[in-house]
């Protein structure tokens, strides 16, 4: 396997700066040399332009033609940079860009995709029922298609089925946004359904709800705060009681058990502004745990 590496330094998809530097951190601190299977390579970092958070609110997504303009650019980058061989691992910047990263793997399988989220948050809002506007919190709702945004938003891939999708970590749902998961039948997994019956029941039942015949691409959308803040201090919503590194050792290992169909994975939330040292232990071991 080559793994290839993109960094996807966007921040404006939320409020706090600092999450846009953390490709740049981590390709620093030589993260590649923690990774055991494959030829790794650095492909680029795709920089945000100058473009500030919208504070206040202008529109129901903010920043919303930048974000478009720029989630275009990286769809477009995974597409031509992907060789089916190849393991992509984008590392952000915020979880927007969850809509380019997940949407260029639908667009690339043609729809042969299972994706396992792992986050506090649905990141299932609308821009109507979002209570911040961040689009952040919005990137599943867009792939399920419940809601378009502007035509710079719109582009070709296959839309995201509920069925493939599975969230796991879950504890910090806005009311609106479950109301709506809820109705649609999005399967998640909150921290109290995970202590009832196990992380390794959680996980199994995850891949065989999103993937039944074992024969789908799996896609890993890693936003940290999934895991409990006093292990990543370092992002910008952290939410008490979150999944342990342990916890994650087991979900990549039973991700892992798929081989070659695990294809990608997103990186997302890291924000060292807030918190570095055990924020960067954590991540490393992220990473070791994965690709080891
Ligand atoms: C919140 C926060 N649900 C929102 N979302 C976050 O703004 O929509 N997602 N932090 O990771
Ligand atoms: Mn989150
Ligand atoms: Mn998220
Ligand atoms: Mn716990």
């Amino acid at each position: 396997d080559n793994i290839k590496i993109l960094g996807s330094a966007v921040s404006i998809g939320q409020p706090r700066q600092g999450v846009e530097k953390t490709p740049s951190v981590l390709q620093a601190e030589k993260i590649e040399d923690l990774i055991s299977i494959g030829r790794v390579t650095w492909v680029e970092t795709i920089d945000q332009p100058a473009y500030t958070y919208e504070n206040p609110r202008l529109n129901p997504i903010r920043n919303v033609q930048d974000l478009a303009k720029y989630n275009k650019i990286l769809y477009e980058k995974i597409l031509s940079h992907l060789g089916t061989e190849d393991f992509l691992l984008t590392i952000g910047g915020d979880h927007s860009i969850g809509s380019a990263t997940v949407g260029a793997m639908l667009k690339a399988t043609n729809g042969n995709l299972g994706v396992i989220w792992i986050d506090a948050h649905g990141d299932c809002n609308t821009p109507e029922t979002s209570p911040s506007g961040n689009y952040h919190g919005m990137p599943v709702a867009h792939l399920l298609g419940l809601f378009q945004g502007p035509v710079e938003f719109q582009w070709d891939q296959p839309k995201l089925s509920p069925t493939s999708i599975a969230m796991i970590g879950i504890r910090d749902l806005d009311p609106e946004e479950k109301i709506l998961m809820d109705r649609i039948g999005i399967k998640y997994y909150t921290m109290d359904m995970i202590h009832e019956i196990g992380i390794e029941t959680t996980i199994t039942e995850a891949l065989a709800y999103i993937d039944p015949d074992g024969t789908k691409k799996i896609h890993m959308s890693f936003d940290v705060d999934g895991i409990d803040p006093q292990l990543v201090p370092g992002t910008g919503t952290r939410a008490p009681n979150g999944l342990t590194l342990h916890d994650y050792a087991v979900i990549a290992q039973k991700v892992k058990l798929t081989g070659d169909r695990f294809a990608s994975m997103d990186l997302v939330e890291i924000n060292f502004d807030i918190e570095r040292n055990v924020t960067l232990d954590s991540v490393k071991e992220i990473i070791r745990i994965t690709f080891q």
